[in-house]
């Protein structure tokens, strides 16, 4: 069976972004692949963040994991920090990288332009996530569109490894959904639904209550000619609507913008769609955040298997680059 990792943030609330652009896909990958599901907490080191709160947010994600539909039975689900060897390999992927790949990424031009003392770990972040795939011999990574960059550095700086120090990593192949891969933030339609980014307004988190989706997607910029077509490049706002409704209904954006006239009916039928396709979620989520010893057993048994995994091959980098193995 071909493995599959990925790893998501607890840098904030998750939010319509991450729910279409991955965790539908994880959920869907349990029963095809041997999936293996991290919580990337030291990612989220990268930028600023309240100790107290990163603790509540790693375990908030876990429960929202959970909730969405990812079953320990058949899948790993474990936090990052919790396998060492995700550190351990990475500083050996950084002497394999090069300063130029990095100053490439544009994850870390966009980010890095937004904050004042950027920090290293920023800088490197993408050598970080390079490691959490490499460690598991992924065959597989369902990412959005948004991580497209960052699996291409892992995949040659892989390359070069195995190049110079033999056959070490397997390589992988970046799984990207044809619908949905980057959902558009409801207030700037031409960046992307994000969590570390303040919108309040124009990201719908997964546990918002009814009445806030309807009040963001009421509130979605749209443009003021009326004309209801699909133009993602002329009509950003409502072709993230359209998008946004054809995910909800498993149709084309082209066709839900053949059956509405108005942009005001569109939006009380997708922001009632997105209210039904979340409730089930956000129920769930209450069951597991009330039950918070059997969430961590959960994440608890998956680091313990991510481990010996993740200790391999860790194991066979090492050796392959000239490390004395410990007596
Ligand atoms: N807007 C998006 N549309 C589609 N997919 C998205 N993803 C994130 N935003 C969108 C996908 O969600 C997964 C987890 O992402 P992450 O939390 O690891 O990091 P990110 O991509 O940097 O997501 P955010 O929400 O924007 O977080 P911050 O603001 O902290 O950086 C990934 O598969 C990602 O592609």
């Amino acid at each position: 069976m071909v493995r599959v990792l990925s790893g998501i943030q607890p840098s904030g609330a998750l939010h319509l972004g991450n729910y279409i652009g991955a965790l539908r896909q994880w959920v869907a990958f349990q029963d095809e692949y041997d999936a293996f599901y991290c919580i990337v907490d030291l990612h989220a080191l990268t930028l600023e963040g309240d100790p107290a709160e990163r603790r509540d947010r790693a375990f908030e994600a876990a429960c929202n994991l959970l909730a969405t539909g990812l079953d320990p039975t058949r899948c790993t689900l474990f936090c990052q920090s919790h396998v060492p060897e995700h550190t351990r390999l990475t500083w050996l992927l950084e002497c394999t990288a090069t300063m130029g790949e990095l100053n490439r990424m544009t994850q870390f031009k966009d980010k890095s332009r937004r904050h004042e003392a950027v920090r290293v770990g920023l800088f490197t972040y993408p050598v970080l996530m390079a490691a959490d795939i490499l460690l598991y011999d992924a065959g597989a990574v369902p990412v959005g569109d948004d991580q497209r960059q960052h699996l291409e550095l892992t995949r040659e700086v892989a390359q070069r490894f195995n190049n110079r120090y033999g056959e070490v990593f397997t390589i992988p192949e970046a799984v990207i959904p044809t619908v949905g891969a980057r959902v558009m933030d409801l207030q700037h339609p031409e960046r992307k639904m994000s969590k570390s980014v303040e919108s309040p307004l124009g990201t719908v988190n997964v546990l918002d209550p009814p009445e806030q989706i309807e009040h963001k997607v009421k509130r979605a910029v749209t443009d003021t000619d009326g004309e209801m077509r699909y133009d993602p490049d002329a009509k950003p706002g409502l072709a993230t609507l359209l998008d946004l409704m054809a995910v909800a209904t498993g149709r084309r954006p082209q066709e839900v913008a053949q059956d509405y006239g108005r942009y005001g009916d569109l939006k009380r039928d997708l922001a009632a769609a997105l209210v039904e396709l979340l409730e089930p979620i956000q129920k769930r989520y209450a069951e597991f955040a009330d039950d918070r010893g059997a969430v961590e057993r959960v994440l608890a048994a998956g680091a313990e298997h991510a481990h010996e995994v993740a200790q391999a091959t860790y194991a066979r980098a090492a050796a392959a680059i000239g490390l004395l193995p410990p007596a």
